[in-house]
């Protein structure tokens, strides 16, 4: 928990010094509690009204960071400036029809619902996220993704490991990920795994969009770590509904697969500096139509009169 007289001391930060300082070291930094059950509950319900009202595409946008070929490339372009439902691998019979409640056969939502959507904007547009993110150094937050990430009971699919540089692509390295969980998250049901220390490592992977096809460049060859426990190699991040974990784009992390009877349910959003070059190759580019912006003017970390 946070310390109350430092805050009061220094009322624009939300990170004290020795946070920061585990941020910079690990890579990652969880503040348990940080969203209120209000808040949480408003996400979830937005979300699966989202789902109930989600003109599916024939046949149904697949996603699988495991088998990148079931991925839909044309639906997974437009969703960058948009709201799209991706479905789970295994939610299909033979004949390519749900076995299940739609409710319960989705693998995430994106990617673009912090900018559309009235719930999702106050959720991510929280003010402590953007003081945290002034904390760890983003001098012009730029958020450019959001996700929902169901982990269906069951059938949740494995988020192989990856690191987020890899799919936000600047120079110097800026992008942040936001992990909240919606809720608890468990080994059993399939928590992030994280490498402490691993964003020292370098950057495996970059996913790049030629025209109209994605692709994955490999990079370089370090193995990802073990998910094992072992402190050297990857750790399970369990943690309760309301949970924050900030993490830094080179941290290696992923989730299993959720073979149990119990959902979980999270959310993320991905940063970056806009003081850094952002890539041109990178998957998800944005128009003049929807242009990528920061947190709401006035909050500390915002950019000046952005909005
Ligand atoms: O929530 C998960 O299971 C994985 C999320 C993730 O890998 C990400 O947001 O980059």
């Amino acid at each position: 928990m946070r310390d109350t007289a430092y805050l009061s001391l220094h009322p624009s930060h939300m990170l004290k010094p020795d946070q920061n300082h585990d941020y910079r070291d690990q890579g990652f930094l969880v503040l348990e509690g940080f969203k209120a059950a209000g808040e949480l509950q408003a996400l979830r319900d937005r979300s699966l009204e989202i789902i109930d009202a989600f003109e599916a595409d024939t046949p149904a946008a697949v996603f699988s960071s495991r088998e990148r070929a079931l991925t839909t490339d044309a639906a997974l372009i437009a969703s960058g400036s948009g709201v799209h439902c991706f479905f789970e691998a295994e939610a299909f019979d033979a004949d390519g029809r749900l076995n299940r409640p739609r409710r319960l056969a989705v693998n995430k939502i994106g990617h673009a619902m912090h900018d559309l959507d009235p719930v999702f904007d106050a959720f991510f547009r929280d003010p402590r996220l953007a003081a945290i993110s002034a904390d760890i150094g983003l001098e012009q937050p730029l958020l450019w993704q959001s996700q929902v990430i169901f982990k269906p009971p069951g059938i949740g699919g494995e988020v192989r490991w990856h690191q987020d540089a890899s799919f936000f692509e600047t120079e110097p390295q800026t992008v942040t990920t936001f992990w909240f969980a919606l809720e608890d998250a468990t080994r059993d049901n399939g928590c992030l795994w994280v490498q402490p220390g691993g964003q020292r490592g370098p950057l495996r992977e970059r996913y790049v969009r030629n025209s109209d096809r994605l692709e994955m460049e490999a990079l370089d060859a370090t193995p990802w770590p073990r998910a094992g426990g072992d402190a050297a190699e990857g750790v399970p991040l369990e943690v309760a509904a309301g949970a924050l974990v900030v993490f830094h784009g080179l941290l290696p992390h992923g989730s299993a697969a959720n073979r149990s009877p119990v959902s979980r349910m999270a959310c993320t959003l991905h940063v970056t500096d806009g003081a850094a070059v952002y890539s041109p190759r990178n998957w998800l580019q944005r128009g003049a139509d929807l242009p990528v912006s920061g947190f709401r003017a006035g909050h500390r970390g915002a950019i000046p009169g952005g909005s």
